[in-house]
């Protein structure tokens, strides 16, 4: 009995080895939107610009659809940590937010993947609380605004789907365009 729980010990330090490695092998790109308005952010992708954004200015973040991690489907309001994740937490780009929150961070535009892996710590925010009806989220810095989802910067090899995003500026937003959506709008919690 003891030996089969230190055999099933051993292939889990194993399965964790090898997908490490994987992952080191997969390790993220920098998506680009293909053009104005509403544009997809993949899972997958470290990091997506979708917005220029100015310090000050009060923007209104729009979300449809989901993603997977790996057999978890999620919203972009994120999941809470499964026993196997809760090690990981910490390693997360975003280590406070959930398992794919939708996360962002504002810097030059064009950056490559290692200058903003540089400033995640220090700049990166959790957007979640910004994603309900009616509240606006201010931009703390002027440049490109970068959407993830928050997740382990070597375990975005087995992410999957997209979710649509539209940024719109507070002033300009016309009340009749937010429920135009292709996909379903993403429900609350309960
Ligand atoms: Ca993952």
């Amino acid at each position: 009995m003891q030996r089969k729980v230190v055999m099933r010990i051993s292939m889990v330090g194993l399965a964790i080895v090898v997908l490490s490695v994987l992952a080191t092998a997969c390790s993220g790109r920098v998506a680009r939107p293909g053009s104005n308005g509403s544009v997809l952010v993949w899972a997958e992708d470290r990091f997506t610009e979708v917005a220029t954004v100015e310090q000050g200015r009060r923007y209104r973040i729009a979300v449809w659809g989901g993603w997977t991690d790996w057999w978890i489907n999620s919203t972009p309001r994120g999941f809470d940590s499964t026993f196997m994740l809760r090690a990981f937490e910490r390693h997360r780009v975003l280590p406070n937010a959930k398992w794919f929150a939708l996360g962002g961070l504002v810097a030059a535009s064009d950056e490559d993947l290692g200058a903003l892996d540089e400033l995640v710590a220090e700049q990166a925010f959790d957007l979640t609380p910004f994603l309900d009806p009616g509240r606006l989220w201010t931009a703390p810095t002027s440049g490109s605004l970068y959407l993830f989802a928050n997740d382990v910067p070597w375990a975005y090899f087995n992410n999957r789907g997209a979710i649509e995003v539209r940024v719109e500026e507070a002033g300009s937003i016309d009340p009749g365009r937010v429920s135009d959506g292709v996909a379903s709008p993403v429900q609350s919690k309960q």
